[in-house]
């Protein structure tokens, strides 16, 4: 009943009676006082005037799918979302519920288990960031799945730049990792339920540091958050609407036309071309340099006079100097 208060809360920008929400609800008046109360509590500042009711003046950062759905325009990214306090991985969430619909969204105000690519481990505070997964049903041939993550990638960088400083740029770091002063702010994770020619379903994790603690030991030369690069706390939820939204397009037309139609976009973004990358394949490692996307979102590099591709599978990209 919180949630459904809150709903109505957000959707009136002047004041409405507790009779009203009691109404709507079928509940007492002394039942909504009871939730407004336990919603005061968790930070929304409610202002509350006799004859008039009750009018909701802010927001706390904490996650609330109410929240999150009231402002969003999506067709179907994020129409069902579930939300916990911990999770072990919403990747592993989404996977537990991959019966759910199409765009589900999975997210967590921390994660016990949270992971990274090939085994690694992916650090998730409470609270302060954003730990999200996407469940998709895209109808592409699995081979076409990797692509999701350059998708995923160019939607976040453009969400993170709308609202960044342009001294703070975020950039890609191809394939799945943003990166702002060449340190890695956002994460990505695609994993796959599949057939030999058929997609059961997708998930699509995207790691996001916003307010979250500074990192130290090995992670504090190459992590970063929103909150230490901007000396700004950002609110999440309106971050996680601005990626969805940015989201969906980018996806909707990776399904039609594949990377070719993000490709020019994603190179404007991608701080991976030009630079000499050493290059981390199957045990052996070199350097080269970093020339161009091809047509399914490899990376096209150039050794010793010559082109070869690399696909974002089979490889680790990083800078001869850093990170990047
Ligand atoms: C990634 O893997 O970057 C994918 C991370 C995906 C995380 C999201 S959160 C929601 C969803 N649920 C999950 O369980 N996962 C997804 P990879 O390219 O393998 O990079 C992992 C490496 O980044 C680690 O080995 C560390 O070096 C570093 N790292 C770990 N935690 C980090 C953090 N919070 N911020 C920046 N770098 C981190």
């Amino acid at each position: 009943m919180q949630d459904a208060i809150l709903e109505i809360l957000l959707q009136n920008s002047g004041y409405i009676s507790g009779a009203a929400i009691g109404e709507m609800l079928q509940v007492s008046r002394a039942a909504v006082w009871k939730e407004i109360q336990a919603l005061r509590k968790a930070g929304y500042q409610i202002d509350s005037v006799t004859n008039k009711g009750y009018r909701l003046c802010s927001c706390p950062d904490i996650l609330s799918a109410a929240e999150i759905k009231a402002g969003l325009s999506t067709r179907v990214l994020g129409n069902t979302i579930r939300l916990y306090n911990t999770t072990d991985s919403t990747n592993n969430a989404a996977k537990r519920e991959s019966d759910l619909p199409d765009g589900t969204l999975f997210l967590a105000e921390e994660q016990t288990g949270g992971r990274g690519r090939r085994g690694n481990t992916w650090e998730s505070f409470s609270g302060g960031g954003i730990w999200m997964s996407l469940l998709l049903k895209p109808n592409i041939a699995p081979a076409n799945v990797a692509g999701l993550t350059l998708a995923a990638g160019l939607a976040v960088c453009t969400a993170l730049n709308a609202q960044l400083p342009p001294d703070k740029r975020a950039w890609i770091k191809w394939p799945n990792d943003i990166v702002i002063n060449g340190k890695k702010v956002v994460g990505i994770l695609t994993e796959l339920s599949a057939e030999v020619d058929a997609v059961n379903y997708v998930v699509l994790g995207i790691g996001i540091n916003v307010n979250t603690p500074p990192f130290t030991g090995v992670l504090a030369a190459k992590a970063t958050s929103l909150l230490a690069e901007t000396g700004e706390q950002q609110n999440r939820v309106p971050l996680i609407r601005n990626i969805l939204s940015a989201l969906e397009p980018v996806y909707f037309a990776y399904l039609e036309n594949g990377f070719p139609a993000l490709r020019t976009e994603y190179c404007k973004n991608c701080i991976t071309l030009g630079k000499t990358v050493k290059i981390e394949k199957s045990g052996e490692s070199f350097l080269a340099q970093a020339v161009d996307l091809g047509d399914t979102g490899a990376l096209v590099i150039e050794k010793d006079g010559k082109q070869d591709v690399v696909q974002s599978g089979e490889v680790s990209v990083r800078g001869i100097y850093g990170y990047i």
